[in-house]
């Protein structure tokens, strides 16, 4: 009897959440109300220890790798489906543990059980959400929006299971007029489970198609914005020219783009899903301890001090050896050092805390700030205003960092004298975040084979990078051999990017693996020892298996 009831709460459950997963998911488009499933699991990751959350997104990139998956594409895919399964999960046992009370107890039940069972799991969620969301809407609607759907589900879960449970139709079941009526109830029983069923599948088609629809309408609606705020921007769209079209070393063929188109760039975020910043309404509050404290506007940074260009190569502190979380782009913005000047920093003031609308923080040094003029607050991309998913309308860069010390989709900054942690220094991660020297095999040519005489070569290429150190040698090194080749490097994109390199092998049937190196411009050679990517970022040398045929 009880496995029976176990079973009909968790039917139940399902039959209930799915709909209200997509009920939830409309609202969100609809009417800007939170999505309560990411906003439960961001919480949570916030709330966990860094290594936990470590450990677990670990686990998902290697399963993710396992089964070859990009992950730089279906990372946030992933995470996506997590939440609404873990918030499946959680309404399905919270429907088992109702059904296993009433089912003990056929004296209660109704609507006041119900309504207290949904109060008990909607208020924690629904503050949750209200405390989490990233839109606009009142808290207080989110909240209440959460809190009653749920109530409305307990008392629906509660009516389910008082019509389900055998006890309530059932008193014995020996006599045979007693049996008749009894698969009579039964029927009845069946036929309610499939009326649910139907409801529950019409509400979630109607629900998660219109709100698929206005997803769609919405986005188009945001981009055609960006691109209507693109005309009105003091600073023009660009066209983003190469400086080294004509170097001579070409990247062997299957090398990785030297300049990553915007939409291929890597994205990480704290949260399910990118912070969306209306830029007409921004504004950047810069104050503390200054004497000229200062709120600008977009169009102020872009007029009030001279843009500077970069070409910038911009890696995650999680990228492991030959991983996918790294990408080069042009990068406009203001001069930090200019902008603080006209702040006037107070004596005691020692470093600028900054805050993102996402929830997220950093720590700069201002000494930092002072010694290199490069460090900008960039608001163009590729020629353009920065996506939304890579922090619009403002993000800050800071040549020779990995990504966790630069806080995009930027709020506030504010001027302090003591030394705050970061969200990811908070977490167990490295607190100078300087990036180590690395470098990647992309590929082994064997379909641009080049004739040398009697020999063929065969072109093997990649990228390595070592911030704004500077590459200075790459070399490879086939299987076993004892000595390493030199590379030759193809001039970078600029002094802070990654750099091409190439090296043209003599062809060798068989199976190869093909290792490399870097040196650092000033003679440093890069960490061969094997790191992880906690906390300091990871090292060791990267190694490509090829089985080669002449073709
Ligand atoms: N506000 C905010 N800024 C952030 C993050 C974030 O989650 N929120 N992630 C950081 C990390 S860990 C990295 S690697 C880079 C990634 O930038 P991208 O998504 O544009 O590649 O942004 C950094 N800045
Ligand atoms: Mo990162």
């Amino acid at each position: 009897m009880k496995t029976r009831t176990i079973a009909l709460g968790a039917l139940v459950g399902g039959l209930l959440v799915v709909p209200m997963v997509a009920l939830m998911y409309l609202a969100d488009q609809w009417l800007n109300l939170s999505f309560a499933p990411y906003d439960v699991f961001d919480w949570i990751a916030r709330i966990l220890p860094g290594p936990v959350v470590t450990f677990g997104i670990d686990l998902m990139i290697d399963s993710l790798q396992m089964v070859g998956l990009n992950v730089a594409d279906t990372a946030k895919t992933v995470e996506h489906i997590q939440a609404v399964l873990a918030f499946g999960i959680g309404v399905i046992v919270a429907s088992v543990i109702v059904h296993l009370i009433v089912g003990r107890r056929p004296s209660i039940g109704g609507p006041a059980l119900g309504l207290m069972v949904g109060a008990v799991l909607g208020l924690p969620i629904a503050i949750i959400s209200a405390t989490m969301t990233q839109v606009s809407t009142s808290v207080f609607f989110i909240f209440f929006w959460v809190l009653g759907l749920f109530c409305i589900s307990g008392v629906v879960t509660v009516a389910t299971a008082r019509r389900l449970l055998p006890q309530f139709s059932l008193t014995a079941d020996s006599s045979l007029a007693q049996t008749e009526t009894r698969s009579v109830r039964v029927a009845g029983r069946r036929q309610f489970l499939i009326q649910m069923g139907a409801a529950t599948a019409t509400v979630t088609v109607v629900g998660a198609g219109l709100g698929r629809l206005l997803e769609i309408d919405e986005r188009n609606r945001l981009e055609a914005e960006l691109e209507a705020m693109k005309e009105n921007m003091p600073q023009a769209p660009l066209v983003v020219e190469l400086p080294n079209e004509d170097d001579p070393i070409k990247p062997a063929l299957g090398t990785r783009p030297e300049y990553t188109a915007v939409r291929d760039h890597y994205k990480i975020y704290i949260r399910s899903e990118p912070t969306v910043i209306d830029g007409e309404t921004w504004t950047l509050p810069i104050y503390g301890l200054v004497d000229n404290p200062v709120n600008l506007t977009l169009s102020e940074i872009m007029t009030r001090y001279e843009p500077r260009n970069e070409f910038v190569t911009l890696s995650c502190i999680s990228n492991r050896v030959g991983g996918p979380l790294i990408g080069t782009t042009h990068w406009t913005g203001a001069s930090l050092k200019e902008i603080l000047a006209d702040v006037r920093p107070q004596g005691d003031a020692r470093y600028l805390q900054i805050t993102s609308a996402d929830g997220f923080y950093e720590t700069v040094d201002m000494d930092l700030i002072d010694s290199d003029e490069r460090i900008m607050l960039a608001y163009n991309w590729d020629g353009k205003p920065i996506p939304f998913d890579h922090g619009f309308p403002l993000r800050i860069w800071l040549p020779d960092r990995y990504g966790m010390k630069q806080p995009k989709w930027i709020t506030g900054i504010e001027v302090i004298g003591d030394y705050r942690e970061g969200y990811w220094v908070e977490r167990g991660w490295s607190e100078e975040a300087l990036v180590r020297a690395t470098s990647v095999v992309d590929t082994v040519a064997v379909d641009s084979l080049i004739e040398d005489g009697e020999r063929k070569l065969v072109p093997i290429g990649g990228i390595a990078y070592a911030g704004a150190r500077g590459i200075s040698r790459v070399e490879v090194r086939i299987d076993d051999e004892a000595n390493w080749h030199e590379a030759d490097l193809r001039s970078p994109l600029s002094e802070v990017s990654w750099v091409i390199w190439r090296y043209d092998w003599p062809f060798e049937e068989g199976g190869h693996e093909f290792h490399v190196r870097c040196v650092e411009a000033d003679g440093t050679p890069q960490i061969e020892e094997e790191n992880p990517t906690r906390p300091d970022g990871a090292t060791g040398i990267h190694t490509k298996s090829e089985r080669l045929r002449a073709t």
